[in-house]
């Protein structure tokens, strides 16, 4: 009886695409192939009321006592509400909005010292949100022994609740709706299996292994909630420190991509554009007449509008072999790029190469995450292990390039090409995201802006232009 009430529940969440199957980027950053998006419950009645009836079941089903409900901001806050209302529980609400710290109360509500509260929550992956809104109960006084939640993603978020002494009650788990929807033709065996392998590769052990695992005490927010001088005082890494400083100072996260081929005309842009970037960014091996004296003209320019340069060369070959790319030949990269990238694909020694040369001079690296091209095979699982690989030398490796948030790690800087003031593609495979949307709903923290400014009629008014809208998506995140 029951497991038929379960059915046709998750037939219907299907139905309403509340369960999705594709390739999907999680919060953490990690690729997943199934993906809950559990919000759109709210238009339709009769699965709210049977989401709610289910979930108090399971909690009174598994003994938990408790005085008070709580749900975690925002998708549970309604099932809460429903399963107060029904069952006569007293509710508290918690603030979500990071502004509101300090100044506001956390917990709204009446309730007692010591009250129980038990905790409603959507979905469970790590158990992240789970503990930061017992957190905040316990914080004004509540004891939380006991959470309930619709869909365990059984990636490891139920052991991690029980470190903290939680217990996590879940109405239905993955691997169920899995056997479901195949059950009932909605999905392929082939994507059942791939969903089961994921969740393998991702259970959340007890710390090792995962992107969030990196992020400091000291960060108590989302990354992209923290202000640009916050992520400067956590950084270690010198560069990085400097580059949030210097956002934090001009008030901008736009980096030009100077990708002209005389370095009359760079050393052009660098001035015109200079005092509204926070970087430029270099590909040296396009320059004509590339010299020793545009590297001491350009660094000068870096001076007088202090930005940091970044020469975007893609090293991809064997620790060895990039050490001489990067510190000898013609170009001497690492006498003074502050920064430079490599592609993950040649494993950590590549990293450990251009560490050799570069450490020493205080510089820094962004690793390859993923690109903005179409077709490009920087995804998934790649994405994932690069991640990995950045967490792991995060002594050079100061962030990414991307195409949204890769790390929770506020440490960790990302960076975005593919920017134009409207989206688009080129005819060779860029594709154009917008200021707004790389930095207000990718996760990502500087815009790479080249053809959409060094084409422009006016670059310097086009350049501010990605300025006011790059920092204004910054800061949308902070009102
Ligand atoms: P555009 O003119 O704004 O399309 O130039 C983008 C720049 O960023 C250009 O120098 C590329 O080499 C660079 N780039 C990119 O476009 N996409 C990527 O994934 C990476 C670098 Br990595």
């Amino acid at each position: 009886m029951a497991d038929t009430r379960l059915d046709s529940l998750i037939l219907r969440l299907f139905d309403v695409e509340a369960v999705k199957f594709g390739s999907f980027t999680l919060k953490s950053g990690i690729q997943s192939p199934v993906y809950f998006d559990l919000r759109v419950m709210v238009s339709y009645p009769e699965i709210m009321a049977e989401v709610a009836e289910l979930l108090w079941e399971a909690s009174i089903k598994s003994g938990a006592d408790f005085k008070v409900v709580c749900g975690v901001p925002y998708t549970a806050l309604p099932l809460a509400t429903l399963i107060a209302v029904n069952h006569k529980k007293p509710m508290v609400i918690r603030r979500k909005e990071a502004k509101d710290y300090g100044t506001k109360k956390m917990i709204e509500g009446a309730f007692q010292q010591g009250d129980y509260c038990l905790i409603i929550e959507d979905v469970v992956t790590t158990g992240g949100s789970v503990y930061e809104t017992a957190q905040s109960l316990e914080a004004v006084g509540m004891k939380v022994r006991d959470a309930v939640v619709l869909l365990d993603r059984g990636q490891g978020g139920n052991g991690r609740l029980k470190q903290q002494g939680i217990n996590l009650q879940s109405v239905i788990t993955l691997p169920k709706v899995l056997q479901v929807l195949n059950h009932h033709g909605k999905i392929s065996s082939s994507v059942m299996a791939e969903t089961e392998q994921f969740i393998v590769d991702n259970t959340f052990t007890n710390g090792a292994n995962t992107p969030t695992q990196v992020q400091p005490a000291a960060a108590k927010k989302p990354r992209m909630q923290m202000t640009y001088e916050n992520r400067a005082e956590l950084c270690q890494h010198p560069v990085a420190k400097q580059l949030f400083s210097i956002m934090a100072a001009k008030k901008t996260n736009l980096a030009f991509s100077a990708d002209l081929t005389s370095c009359q005309k760079v050393l052009e842009f660098a001035d015109k554009v200079g005092p509204h970037i926070c970087l430029l960014k270099t590909h040296v091996d396009i320059l004509e007449d590339f010299s020793a004296e545009f590297v001491s003209s350009l660094t000068a320019l870096a001076d007088k509008h202090n930005f940091l340069i970044f020469e975007d060369r893609k090293f991809a070959d064997i620790g060895n072999t990039v050490k001489y790319q990067y510190g000898s030949g013609l170009y001497k990269i690492a006498d003074w790029a502050h920064i430079t990238n490599a592609h993950a694909v040649p494993g950590p020694g590549v990293i450990q190469g251009l560490k050799e040369v570069g450490g020493a001079k205080g510089r820094a690296c962004l690793l390859l995450g993923q690109m903005s091209s179409s077709g490009n095979l920087a995804t998934g699982e790649y994405t994932k292990a690069t991640i990995k690989m950045a967490e792991d030398q995060a002594d050079f490796v100061i962030g990414f390039i991307c195409t949204s948030g890769l790390s929770s790690d506020p440490r960790f800087i990302h960076m975005t090409p593919g920017v134009k003031l409207a989206e688009g593609t080129d005819s060779l495979g860029q594709q154009y995201l917008t200021p707004q949307k790389v930095i207000g709903q990718q996760g990502s923290d500087i815009i790479i802006v080249g053809r959409g400014i060094y084409q422009a009629d006016d670059p310097v008014e086009v350049a501010k232009m990605y300025k006011e809208a790059g920092f204004s998506a910054y800061m949308s995140l902070h009102s």
